[in-house]
């Protein structure tokens, strides 16, 4: 087993401890049985079946600050750096749960949406949050007292906010109903993938690293910052490409974009290259809950050969992201790259 495998078994075992944490205390709080019950189901459907891919940059990026300062990350700070991970997670399964319920989807990391399961419906939007609120639970249980718990606190809080600003614009951009194309520019879109995708899917794994290393410095985290985002805007195109293009075997959920009326970059960049004509089509077929009206847009996707768009985007994205990395002295190398490395031509 190489050491990634080994992180990714190590990681899986602190989500055991702190679920049955979780439910532990619900035990001990005198929860009705029902309820005990409900939430052990609700965590283990929502949080352990994803990528992963945020909860084990904490682990990474600790490993990457320490190995800069030629030191190595003993057994406290492993599993700190993982509990820290898993508080990504539990963050990142309220977020899901609720935009899968707000973007009206089916799947997700293939298995249905929670809030599709029969006995669940809109009890899910409690469930979210109670979801959230398990992060504070979990940071409180093994890092309050620590010199860096209140920044991380500020952190969760911080990012949360982010990203429900996020939310709130790539809602409101899409009214149901209401096709209105001119507000699809690539202006809008950066401004709605930075806050809903980039700060809490790169920037929070980096900073908690950056907290749980002792990092004080906050050149640095602007720094962070400024990375994260284009990795964050690199990351939601791929998704949106893939909400088109990906296998739902693979991605593990059906794309909605093009019937959620979505200012997704595909038609964004669809607008940018159509001809008048073309421009009808999207007037009349986007934003519909259609399916024959989805495949018109679909076929003009192929017509402006935005594959191929997306293709070019993605490699030259790739190398930006490189030299950005590279040509910074601030923070190590490592501590974004292991991400990049992870996303770049993602199927899923
Ligand atoms: C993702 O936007 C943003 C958050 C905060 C979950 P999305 O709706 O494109 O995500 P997905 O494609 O996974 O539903
Ligand atoms: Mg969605
Ligand atoms: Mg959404
Ligand atoms: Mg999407």
């Amino acid at each position: 087993m190489g050491a990634k495998d080994d992180d990714k078994t190590r990681f899986m075992a602190v989500f055991r401890e702190l679920a049955d944490g979780l439910v532990r205390d619900e035990i001990d709080d005198r929860q009705v049985k029902i309820a005990v019950e409900w939430i052990k189901r609700m965590i283990d459907y929502n949080v352990p079946h994803g990528k992963l891919n945020r909860g084990l940059a904490v682990v990474d990026g600790v490993r990457a600050l320490k190995a800069a300062k030629n030191e190595t990350v003993d057994e406290e700070e492993l599993k700190r750096a993982m509990v820290v991970g898993w508080c990504i997670e539990f963050l990142q399964a309220y977020f899901l749960v609720a935009d899968d319920i707000m973007d009206e989807s089916v799947t997700r990391r293939g298995q249905p949406c929670w809030y599709r399961q029969p006995d669940v419906k809109m009890t899910a939007i409690n469930d979210g949050i109670l979801l959230e609120m398990m992060l504070y639970k979990c940071l409180k249980k093994y890092c309050k007292g620590l010199e860096c718990y209140a920044d991380l606190v500020e952190l969760f809080h911080d990012v949360t906010y982010q990203t429900a600003s996020g939310q709130l614009i790539d809602l409101i951009t899409a009214p149901i109903g209401v096709v209105d194309l001119s507000k699809y520019t690539m202006e809008a879109y950066m401004r709605i993938v930075t806050y809903k995708t980039a700060f809490y899917t790169f920037y929070l794994p980096a900073a908690c690293a950056m907290r749980l290393c002792g990092v004080k410095d906050e050149a640095a985290y602007e720094k962070a910052n400024e990375i994260c985002i284009k990795l964050g805007q690199f990351f939601q195109i791929q998704d949106d490409y893939l909400d088109c293009y990906g296998d739902p075997e693979v991605i593990g959920k059906i794309g909605t974009d093009i019937q959620d009326n979505k200012c997704g970059w595909l038609v964004v960049q669809a607008l940018l290259k159509c001809t008048d004509e073309q421009r009808k089509i999207i007037e009349e077929n986007y934003g519909r809950a259609d399916a024959e009206c989805e495949k018109k847009i679909k076929a003009l996707y192929v017509d402006l050969d935005l594959e191929a768009t997306y293709k070019k985007y993605e490699e030259e994205s790739y190398a930006d992201l490189r030299s950005i990395m590279e040509s910074q002295k601030v923070l190590p190398e490592g501590l974004f790259g292991a991400m990049l490395a992870k996303i770049y031509k993602r199927q899923k």
